[in-house]
């Protein structure tokens, strides 16, 4: 698989400056963290929709979505509650590839992760571009389990896992900041995970 690992080339599993501060490896016990009932979606029956401050609002079904082209992501994800999960892999589309079809306006800043459930989560338009950030339907080769948002979930590997709305349905650009879910009830609008960004009022 053409990914670039650390430098050193060699396992880095174990190694401290793996882990952010706080943080404990789960090894392959991926917990489930859902707020709302867990839904069951029928990928046929799911779609992305980006608008708000864009210049070409646009919807993708299951099978548009698949269309795109692919991306990968391998690596660590981390959870507010301290776990970290290393060396995972998560396919699907970059979400650079639907921000360009949609041609952000200039006055975008920020994006809201809107889910069918009706969870919510804000991040900086900037840590969804750059190759940062993707929508995924797989993880290690196979189709995403529903309790981890199948069929489709946002994924933000840099910053803290609440970020990466499960059951995502739609990311609105906006020009200014709005807390989603978490950040209304005291979660960081960011969460950095090797800032300990982890509540409101941390740095
Ligand atoms: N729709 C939705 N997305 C969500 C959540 C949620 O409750 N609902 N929880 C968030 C939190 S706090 C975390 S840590 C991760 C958990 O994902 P997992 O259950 O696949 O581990 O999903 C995030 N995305
Ligand atoms: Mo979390």
């Amino acid at each position: 698989m053409p990914v670039t690992r650390g430098f050193g080339g060699g396992p880095r599993r174990g190694r401290p400056d793996r882990l952010p501060p706080g943080q404990y490896d789960t090894g392959r016990d991926w917990p489930v963290l859902t707020a709302e009932a867990q839904p069951v979606i029928a990928p046929e029956d799911w779609s992305i929709t980006v608008d708000g401050l864009v210049e070409r609002p646009a919807t993708w079904s299951w099978r548009e979505a698949h269309a795109l082209p692919g991306s990968t992501y391998f690596g660590d994800i981390h959870c507010v509650t301290t776990w970290s999960m290393l060396d995972t892999t998560f396919s699907g589309v970059s979400v650079d590839t639907l921000l360009d079809h949609v041609g952000p306006r200039p006055d975008a800043a920020y994006v809201m992760a809107h889910c069918s459930t009706g969870y919510t989560t804000n991040l900086p338009l900037a840590d969804l571009t750059g190759g940062k950030a993707w929508l995924v339907w797989e993880y290690d080769g196979r189709p995403l389990a529903a309790e981890h948002g199948g069929p489709v979930r946002l994924l933000v590997p840099h910053l803290y896992f609440w970020k990466s709305a499960k059951w995502v349905s739609r990311l609105e650009l906006m020009a200014r900041d709005r807390p989603g879910f978490w950040e209304q009830n005291g979660y960081h609008d960011r969460g950095d995970p090797w800032l300990e960004q982890r509540y409101q009022g941390d740095p």
